[in-house]
């Protein structure tokens, strides 16, 4: 018998993986977790029925959720991912020499301990010495923590249940005041295609907040509609039109210096949720 994941994110449309085996099916203490190993996309991390990451398509969220904030920064120094216990993003960010400590701060034990297990290409970097790894809630953990991050990444699940707070004018707030003077903040934001009124909601959040709001795109395969946008609150540093130029280089599948700046030119459809 032929077995399919069925992501039903959206109601009337979905996607649908076919699975060789199942790894880890659990309930935790804040979701179910899955981990599958599948024919298109390798093994995925999945949490309530949600596709989170992918070991083939992975690379294309984590490098551009950390890369653009991180060489738009000229010298991060200390980082903080909230949510992303899989430690890709993590992973990314480590690539940068300047950066000092990494702190990621996941709520889910469970999704850390079994990424760790099964998704180490992902989670290898989770033990490195620069990086800690806080278990615990991302709100409270940016409210005691006040003009202490350069750059925060926020690589949460969907605005809706658990991740709802991770969402917001009222988090985003808190979320300057844990940066420095010149800190950057990065957040996945859905895609506008099937969620315009989700992704236009979030970017003007996020804009009341921050002098320089930017919204880029980059093609992820495995979330709904391929198109996935992210959302750049800066206090300074516009990520658009930053000097790359005697930046490093770094391994990467996805990101590079052009892109940097091309990701910022959006379809028109996309463009008009940002006015
Ligand atoms: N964070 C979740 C991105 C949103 C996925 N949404 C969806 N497929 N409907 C990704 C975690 C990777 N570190």
């Amino acid at each position: 018998m032929d077995m399919w994941l069925k992501e039903g994110q959206i109601e009337d449309a979905a996607m649908t993986y076919k699975i060789k085996e199942t790894l880890v099916t659990k309930k935790t203490q804040y979701q179910d977790l899955s981990i599958l190993d599948t024919y298109a996309f390798g093994r995925m991390l999945v949490l309530d029925g949600i596709v989170q990451t992918t070991i083939k398509d992975e690379y294309v969220y984590h490098e551009m959720i950390s890369h653009i904030p991180l060489f738009t920064h000229p010298n991060p120094k200390k980082v903080l991912v909230v949510g992303g216990g899989d430690g890709g993003a993590i992973r990314e960010v480590l690539k940068h020499p300047s950066v000092e400590k990494a702190v990621l701060c996941e709520i889910d034990k469970d999704v850390v301990d079994e990424c760790k297990k099964f998704l180490p290409e992902i989670s290898c970097a989770l033990g490195n010495s620069r990086c800690e790894v806080f278990i615990g809630d991302g709100i409270k953990y940016v409210h005691e923590h006040k003009n202490e991050f350069d750059i925060i990444i926020v690589d949460s699940t969907d605005p809706f249940g658990a991740a709802e707070g991770l969402f917001g004018g009222s988090f985003y707030k808190e979320i300057f005041e844990c940066l420095t003077e010149d800190g950057i903040f990065i957040a996945q934001t859905e895609t506008p295609f099937y969620l315009p009124d989700v992704v236009k909601r979030v970017y003007e959040d996020a804009k009341a907040v921050f002098p320089v709001t930017k919204l880029f795109m980059a093609g992820i395969p495995t979330y709904p509609s391929g198109f996935w946008s992210f959302t750049v609150g800066s206090k300074k540093h516009d990520p658009e039109n930053v000097d790359l130029s005697n930046t490093i280089d770094i391994e990467t599948k996805y990101y590079t210096k052009k892109l940097h700046k091309a990701c910022f030119v959006l379809p028109k459809f996309i463009e008009n949720l940002t006015k």
